[in-house]
């Protein structure tokens, strides 16, 4: 029996951690001997380069004039169709319920019962699409179709079972790390290239929606500063940038805020900080706080959704109630000015990453969901 397969995968190919997750997921499949297609409307940013085994299929979206929204949803259930047929897909591998999950249903409808779907669930789509009244028959059936689910967090679990009334199997599958890529890297250089002395380094990274709270991490810097001599590095943009901008200026912190935008070697960028902080209002996993763990930055981080999954209080990093801004500050405080933990707790977060979210463990787990759908095992 030929045990490689063949695997198309959707994602949203654009920054993001559920991107990465399945972008990296697919190189490490192909890397292993398997074939995957990427079906998608551009190409995946964390693909980079060639790779042999890997696939990219773009679903191009014709705009007619009675249409008063392209149907991009229609269009990539009829792509995903076509290359299962063409290529023999064994399965199709989706990220987010809607509308991949939904798309793939369809695609389903139109290759024959033979071609399996796996819907992983990463957050907004279960958080806040689910409570959507306007999506979620859709949602629903299109995780009670597939032909297995996997989210990326107990929590996540555990919400999509309460907002969405689900009973079925839901498998759990971590967010990951390469090790080969994520480990603490040689930054002094950068660092002197910045001014940054002796300053503490702390650092956030992300989209800068509001359910990040960037506002937090500058209110806890304030406090920090104002003990500990700091600078905080700002890496991402969003709908917030703005908002924080100003309140930077207000509390006169200019001169030690130091704004990055987008960034794409985050090893590198990340292993600068002595801190990361996560504090947000919702978060299924917080794949920034896996990477920065395995290039030895402890997070300090909120209360929220799947991060104390992932954050051993305490061990890798401190966790505060949402909003507690004092109790963030204090715990930063403490690590900053006791050499002796820092240290410890930077053995501690590689050990973790390494051991608990590695890439190796995580690709076998979705390898075997892949074959027991299809009957393989
Ligand atoms: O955090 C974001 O806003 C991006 C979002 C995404 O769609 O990529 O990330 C979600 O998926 C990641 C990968 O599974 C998780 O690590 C993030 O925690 C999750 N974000 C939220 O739940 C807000």
């Amino acid at each position: 029996m030929d045990t490689m397969l063949k695997i198309g995968i959707t994602c949203y190919p654009s920054l993001g951690g559920s991107g990465v997750v399945a972008t990296e997921l697919g190189k490490l499949l192909a890397e292993k001997g398997h074939e995957v297609h990427f079906i998608s409307h551009s190409v995946p940013f964390r693909l980079g380069t060639f790779h042999k085994n890997i696939f990219y299929h773009e679903v191009e979206v014709n705009d007619y004039y009675v249409f008063k929204y392209p149907p991009y949803d229609l269009t990539l259930a009829n792509k995903m169709a076509q290359v299962a047929k063409m290529q023999q897909l064994d399965v199709l591998h989706v990220h987010y319920a809607v509308p991949h999950a939904v798309c793939a249903f369809l695609a389903k409808q139109m290759v024959g019962e033979h071609l399996k779907v796996v819907t992983t669930l990463h957050g907004t789509d279960i958080t806040v699409l689910a409570q959507d009244e306007s999506l979620k028959d859709l949602i629903r059936l299109a995780i009670n179709e597939s032909d297995a689910v996997t989210a990326v967090s107990r929590d996540l679990i555990r919400e999509t079972r309460e907002l969405l009334d689900i009973t079925r199997d839901i498998d759990l599958t971590y967010n990951f790390v390469d090790k080969r890529v994520y480990y603490p890297r040689e930054i002094q250089q950068l660092c002197d290239d910045f001014g940054f002395g002796d300053d503490r380094i702390i650092m956030h990274i992300s989209n800068f929606r509001p359910v990040k709270r960037v506002g937090d991490v500058v209110e806890a810097f304030a406090r920090i500063n104002s003990e500990v001599p700091s600078r905080l590095v700002l890496v991402g943009e969003g709908p917030d940038l703005p908002k924080i901008q100003w309140r930077i200026q207000e509390l006169g912190l200019t001169e030690r805020v130091h704004f990055l935008g987008k960034q794409d070697d985050i090893p590198q960028v990340i292993s600068m900080a002595d801190i990361l902080m996560l504090p947000s209002e919702k978060e299924s996993f917080g794949l920034v706080a896996l990477e920065a763990m395995a290039c030895g930055v402890p997070t300090i981080g909120s209360r929220a959704g799947g991060i104390p999954e992932l954050i051993v209080h305490g061990e890798t990093g401190y966790l505060s109630s949402i909003g507690d801004t004092e109790d963030m500050a204090q715990h930063a405080i403490q690590l900053l000015t006791n050499p002796a933990l820092m240290e410890q707790m930077r053995q501690n977060c590689i050990t973790r990453a390494t051991e608990q979210f590695s890439n190796d463990a995580m690709m076998e787990k979705y390898e075997q969901i892949y074959y027991r759908v299809l009957g393989r095992q």
